[in-house]
């Protein structure tokens, strides 16, 4: 059976799981990372190297780490061209918003703003970074609530990869107290994933318990 080691509070853990809901494997999940450990062991570290999470083992033998590479595997292994394009034009629109998102909008959200501002003590805060990295995803959820005017997923008409990895920082972009623009067709996008099982029960995870919380 397909094995997946993470822990459910874990971003790059969430948008596996998501995918993995959507596609109704049956798996094992195993709790690592965090206060789970586990990620130092030799066993752990014989699957990836770098001693992160998420990792998947699945029924053959095949081991795969880094959460994006994880999303293609399964989409190219179970899911069809509905989720990843065989086709490379077609592809390449999937493969660039979910670039997009680990390069830009995740720096600047996940570690700028979730981080340095959620997880980060409030004496340590570095306002001034804090203002300027959710200045900047104001104007990169603008940018999205552009696309989603014209389509109601972020590669067309139905949901695909290129939904996940932006998709899974819209729970804890709207449960955080910090300024955002008006960005109605995201706010649609949002409501059409949270009418997916797999999104409410693997994306929608409270995450108080990581409040001024630096260590994982
Ligand atoms: N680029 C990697 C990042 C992996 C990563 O940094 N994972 C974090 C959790 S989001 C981790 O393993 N942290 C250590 C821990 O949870 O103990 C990916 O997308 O999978």
């Amino acid at each position: 059976m397909l094995q997946v080691w993470g822990r459910r509070s874990s971003f790059n853990v969430q948008k596996v799981m998501w995918l993995i809901g959507e596609l109704d494997l049956p798996h094992q999940h195993i709790p690592a990372g965090g206060a789970f450990g586990l990620k130092d062991t030799p066993e752990f570290l014989a699957m990836n190297p770098h001693g992160r999470v998420p990792v998947i083992r699945d029924s053959d033998g095949t081991v795969v780490w880094e959460s994006h590479s994880i999303l293609r595997y399964l989409a190219a292994r179970y899911g069809g061209p509905e989720f990843w394009s065989d086709d490379p034009a077609r592809r390449s629109q999937i493969d660039r918003w979910m670039d997009w998102s680990q390069t830009t909008l995740q720096p600047e959200f996940l570690t700028g703003v979730f981080w340095g501002f959620y997880r980060t003590p409030e004496a340590q805060r570095d306002v001034k970074a804090i203002e300027r990295n959710v200045a900047l995803c104001a104007q990169y959820f603008q940018l999205l609530n552009q696309v989603l005017s014209e389509q109601d997923f972020l590669a067309g008409q139905h949901l695909t990869l290129a939904d996940i990895p932006a998709g899974t920082h819209l729970y804890r972009y709207f449960n955080l107290d910090i300024p955002r623009p008006d960005i109605p067709h995201v706010e649609a996008w949002y409501r059409r994933l949270q009418m997916s099982p797999a999104y409410r029960q693997h994306v929608m995870i409270p995450f108080d318990d990581l409040f001024g919380r630096l260590d994982y």
